[in-house]
């Protein structure tokens, strides 16, 4: 019928500091979903597969320099060719869940000193998520879960920046979820929001963020 050719797929993005469980979270709620018989798909940011991609897993392995504002465009337009793709998907009845998205581009940069409103103007008119939940964790506790690699940013005193950003962006949209629980317990609560969200989507046309 009708209402069945016009449900859409849900964008649904996991977002928190290093460690605090996100990809392990989104790979979990998939394969729930996906048990389900719905259609889901496992995404990432930054996607380290295409050309801008490769740029930032460079950046980010240390083995190229580029400024502050260099970086956080490339992270921007890392987003920005994937937005028909994610739009198409969704729009073909695909929910994806999403390891980081345009929040961890503003909170990281800012927690550089760049500007808010400057780190937030290219992420306008991507698409907005319909649930945003933040994986609430101290950094010294995530900072417990095995030592930090080699890549950059992960060092403490980043990370309590980037805590302090997220606070920032922070809005009473997110879901926030204790991230120092079990893995069964926030897995049975990202289940949760997760159907909620996707029975209710499909009424909701999809929209813009941050305009
Ligand atoms: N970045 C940016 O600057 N701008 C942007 O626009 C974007 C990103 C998109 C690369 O990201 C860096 O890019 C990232 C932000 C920046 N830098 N940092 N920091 P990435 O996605 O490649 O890396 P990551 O997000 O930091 O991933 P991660 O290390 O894989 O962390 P995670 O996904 O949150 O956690 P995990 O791998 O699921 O779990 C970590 C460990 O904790 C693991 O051993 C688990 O078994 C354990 N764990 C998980 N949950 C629990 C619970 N509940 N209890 C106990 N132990 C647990």
């Amino acid at each position: 019928n009708s209402e069945h050719v016009a449900r859409r797929g849900a964008l649904i993005v996991l977002e928190g500091l290093d460690r605090c469980g996100k990809t392990t979270q989104c790979g979990r709620l998939v394969s729930f979903l996906e048990g389900r018989g719905l259609p889901v798909e496992a995404w990432r940011f930054p996607d380290r597969n295409t050309a801008i991609g490769k740029m930032i897993s460079s950046y980010l392995m240390n083995n190229t320099q580029l400024d502050d504002q260099t970086i956080h465009l490339l992270f921007s337009a890392n987003r920005w060719e994937k937005r028909l793709l994610m739009e198409n998907k969704l729009r073909n009845g695909t929910t994806l869940v999403v390891d980081r998205y345009s929040y961890s581009g503003v909170s990281f940069s800012a927690s550089k000193g760049l500007d808010v409103n400057w780190c937030k103007a290219p992420e306008k008119g991507l698409i907005a998520p319909d649930l945003v939940i933040y994986m609430d964790i101290s950094p010294e506790e995530a900072a417990k879960r095995g030592s930090y690699g080699i890549e950059r940013y992960e060092q403490l005193d980043f990370q309590k920046k980037v805590a302090h950003s997220y606070q920032i962006l922070r809005d009473a949209t997110w879901k926030v979820i204790d991230a120092s629980l079990s893995l069964e317990l926030i897995e049975n609560l990202i289940q949760e929001l997760a159907l909620e969200t996707i029975e209710s989507c499909p009424k909701m046309p999809l929209s813009s963020l941050w305009i």
